[in-house]
């Protein structure tokens, strides 16, 4: 990069590519540009050779990949006339709201469901000075809230059901060409709303079409909003391939899941508002969806940690547990190209990273000879 130049956020960097005009006020914190981290330690220990990519989305100013589609929507909401906005969250989202909110200088509502969101997300959600509401519910029926106060109140939503949302979120898929030079073969996601997932296939299908005409069936979920700028290599796309939590799974069981539950709280979510384009994304680009347990994930969570020094947040490592399992199954073939979206960073949930850590912390006198024990009885 030149000297004297400061990057601005994605909407400067894609503006030709994003709907801006020319005198839109841009409400950015500088987000996107993340790094795609290759994998090392962990595939030497896998029987199967491949390419293994992070995208390390928890490096963006809020902690999440959803700052992408928050600098999009929050700006567009101001250019509009917007003087307030509304989210349902399982966390990230309303800190992302809150911190847009403030840079906007707007109002933030987050709605979140009592209890089951981590702490570092309550607390951007308090610090950013958004009104929480706190609902005796899960994020399902805080959605199914939100639109409802949306419809009638003069308050933006800014959920992913707002088109801008996703086509923010689409830059990454940006990012990652720019950087490999191609599309990767196979592309993971942990999967919630499956708004993320299809961002990225927009992304991926922005760059591979040849002319300016929405190529697929799940562009048009961009309602008119993106335009194909092509120049990417022509009709090479990943395979998009979904994770969920087994215990928040309506991909895998085919139907809405009422009860959801999982400890990745960030994707605790039965009733996906992507659903159907969702569908499309997975059939377009010859992928599919699977399922991690909860101990799965765990597992991914602290091999990343400890063997990578990458600390992504519980429901980001179901895009590596689920990676993992299919390279080894061979559905994802040796030789293989791989990125693996971390969609939030591991500070989000101090409490969850605490209880399942593999030390624990040594308590021992502040003194050289109780030190030095410690140091040599932990010796490799
Ligand atoms: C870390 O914040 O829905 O499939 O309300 O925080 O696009 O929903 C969060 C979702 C994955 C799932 N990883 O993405 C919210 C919210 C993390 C997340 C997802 C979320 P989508």
């Amino acid at each position: 990069m030149a000297f004297g130049h400061r990057y601005t956020g994605l909407i400067e960097r894609y503006r030709d590519r994003l709907p801006v005009h020319d005198d839109t006020r841009i409400i950015s914190l500088g987000e996107g540009n993340t790094p795609l981290i290759r994998l090392n330690n962990i595939p030497r220990q896998l029987d199967h050779e491949v390419e293994l990519y992070v995208k390390f989305e928890g490096l963006n100013p809020t902690g999440s990949f959803k700052d992408r589609g928050m600098t999009m929507a929050v700006t567009k909401a101001l250019e509009e006339g917007s003087r307030a906005i509304i989210c349902a969250s399982t966390g990230n989202t309303s800190a992302a709201a809150a911190a847009y909110a403030a840079r906007a200088g707007i109002t933030a509502f987050v709605v979140i469901p009592d209890g089951k969101i981590a702490m570092g997300k309550l607390a951007q959600a308090m610090m950013h000075g958004s009104v929480v509401i706190q609902i005796e519910g899960n994020f399902d029926d805080g959605m199914r809230l939100v639109k409802q106060v949306a419809a009638e109140a003069p308050v933006t939503l800014v959920n992913s059901v707002n088109p801008y949302r996703l086509q923010g979120q689409k830059t990454a898929a940006f990012e990652i060409v720019e950087e490999l030079g191609r599309a990767p073969d196979y592309h993971c996601l942990p999967v919630g709303n499956a708004g993320n997932i299809t961002a990225h296939w927009i992304g991926y299908c922005e760059l591979s079409a040849v002319s300016g005409d929405h190529v697929t069936e799940a562009c048009t979920f961009c309602k008119g909003h993106c335009r194909f700028a092509g120049g990417g290599v022509a009709g090479q796309r990943p395979k998009m391939v979904g994770y969920q939590a087994s215990g928040s799974a309506p991909f895998l069981r085919g139907a809405m899941v009422d009860q959801p539950d999982t400890v990745a709280t960030a994707i605790r979510i039965g009733h996906p508002q992507s659903w159907d384009v969702a569908w499309k994304v997975q059939k377009e680009s010859g992928g599919w969806f699977d399922e991690c347990t909860d101990e799965e994930i765990l597992v991914a969570q602290k091999l990343l940690a400890e063997q990578e020094g990458v600390f992504c947040e519980p429901a980001s490592a179901a895009s590596v547990a689920g990676a993992l399992r299919d390279i080894r199954n061979g559905r994802i073939p040796e030789g293989s190209s791989v990125v693996c979206t971390l969609t939030g960073h591991g500070l989000k949930d101090p409490d969850t990273a605490i209880a399942q850590a593999s030390r624990t912390p040594i308590k021992v006198a502040a003194e050289i000879g109780a030190v030095t024990r410690a140091i040599l009885d932990n010796m490799d």
